[in-house]
C-alpha cells in the first residue's frame, strides 16, 4: 500500500487480510456449506446470509484486538460496539458492510466489502455513538473490496483512490489502478433498478426519460453497489438509487455504503448527492440510516440535482 503511511498501513493492511480471507470462502462458496440464508432476519427485516455472517465475524476478529480502534459498527449488527476490554483501545472508528450486495451471493454474481474511517472524537477511552455518527466529510479513510472476476481493495487516505488486484498465486494485493479517476468525458451509462419507476417522484422519472430521450445512452446495473460504483468509476455515468413511494429515503445506507463511496467519488474527481445535497455533508442522526443515492461524473450528478430541484 504505498500511498498510506503511518498507522493507516497497519489498519489498511489488517483490513486487506480481512479481504483476503472473505474472497477465499467467496471463492469456493458453491462448494461449501456456506451458501443460502441462515434462516434468520437482521434487525433491518432481511434474511441473513452464512456469507454475510462469515464476513461480519472476520472483519470484527481481524480489526478489534489491533490496538488501532476503539469502536466499530457494521450493517449486520443493530449497535454500534466499542473494543472488547481485553485490547488495546485506538483512535479510529471502523464502520463496515461485511458483504454488500448478498442477493448477488447464490447466483454468482460480483458483491463487495465497504469501510469507511474516521478518528474518535469523543473523550470516551473505549468510543461512543457519536464516534460513529460523523458527516463523511470527516472520514479519513474510506474503501471498497470487490469480489469479482478478480478481487480488487480501493481506498482512499484523502489523496487519490488507488486499486490493489489480488494476485492468487502471490496472496498479494498488487498495485493495478494507481490514481484512479472519472474518465472525462464519460461513457454515457446511467445505472438504476427501473423497475421502480412507478414508485418514483416525478422529477426522478423525468431524469430517466430525459436520459433515454436523448438516444445516447446505455444502462447496466447489477444489484451491487461496489460492482455499480467500481464499473462508474472505470467507465464514468452515474448510479442512481433513488427515494420511491414506501422507501422515501432510498434504499443505502449513509454510513457503510454512500457516504465512504462518497469520498471515493470525490477523490475520483466526481460526486456522490443525496438529489438535494453533498452526501459527505449529510449529519447523520441514526447508524442505520437510509439516504437516496446519486454518484458519478459530476456533470451527470448535477444534471439529476437540477432535475429533482424542478420538480420540488
Ligand atoms: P444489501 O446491503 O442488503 O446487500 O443491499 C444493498 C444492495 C446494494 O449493493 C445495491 O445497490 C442495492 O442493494 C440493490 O437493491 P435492489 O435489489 O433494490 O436494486
Ligand atoms: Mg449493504
Amino acid at each position: 500500500m504505498p500511498k498510506a503511511t503511518g498507522v493507516f498501513t497497519g489498519l489498511l493492511n489488517d483490513i486487506a487480510l480481512a479481504a483476503k480471507i472473505i474472497s477465499r470462502e467467496v471463492n469456493h462458496v458453491g462448494l461449501s456449506e456456506m451458501l443460502g440464508d441462515t434462516g434468520e432476519e437482521n434487525s433491518h427485516g432481511e434474511r441473513v446470509q452464512k456469507l454475510d455472517i462469515f464476513a461480519d465475524d472476520v472483519m470484527r476478529q481481524i480489526l478489534h484486538h489491533t490496538g488501532l480502534i476503539t469502536c466499530m459498527a457494521s450493517e449486520e449488527k443493530e449497535f454500534f460496539w466499542p473494543v472488547p476490554d481485553s485490547f488495546p483501545s485506538g483512535e479510529y472508528v471502523v464502520i463496515y458492510d461485511p458483504l454488500d450486495g448478498s442477493s448477488n451471493i447464490d447466483v454468482n454474481v460480483s458483491i463487495g466489502t465497504i469501510f469507511s474511517i474516521h478518528s474518535k472524537i469523543s473523550s470516551s477511552e473505549r468510543g461512543e455513538l457519536s464516534d460513529c455518527l460523523q458527516a463523511g466529510k470527516h472520514q479519513v479513510a474510506a474503501g471498497y473490496v470487490l469480489y469479482g472476476s478478480s478481487t480488487m481493495f480501493v481506498y482512499t487516505i484523502g489523496r487519490g483512490v488507488h486499486g490493489f488486484t489480488l494476485d492468487p498465486s502471490l496472496g498479494e494485493f498488487v498495485l493495478s489502478h494507481e490514481s484512479m479517476c472519472f474518465p472525462d468525458p464519460p461513457r454515457h451509462v446511467y445505472s438504476i433498478n427501473e423497475a421502480h419507476y412507478n414508485s418514483w417522484k416525478t422529477g426522478q422519472q423525468l431524469l430517466i426519460d430525459h436520459l433515454k430521450d436523448g438516444g445516447d445512452f446505455s444502462s447496466r446495473y447489477i444489484g451491487s453497489l461496489v460492482a455499480d460504483f467500481h464499473r462508474t468509476l472505470l467507465q464514468g455515468g452515474i448510479f442512481m438509487y433513488p427515494s420511491g413511494k414506501g422507501a422515501p429515503e432510498g434504499k443505502l445506507r449513509l454510513l457503510y455504503e454512500c457516504s465512504p463511496i462518497a469520498m471515493l467519488a470525490k477523490q475520483a474527481g466526481g460526486r456522490a448527492s443525496t438529489g438535494a445535497r453533498d452526501v459527505l455533508e449529510v449529519i447523520p442522526d441514526s447508524l442505520h440510516q437510509r439516504v437516496p443515492l446519486y454518484v458519478g461524473n459530476s456533470e451527470l450528478v448535477d444534471l439529476a440535482e437540477e432535475f429533482l430541484a424542478e420538480e420540488d
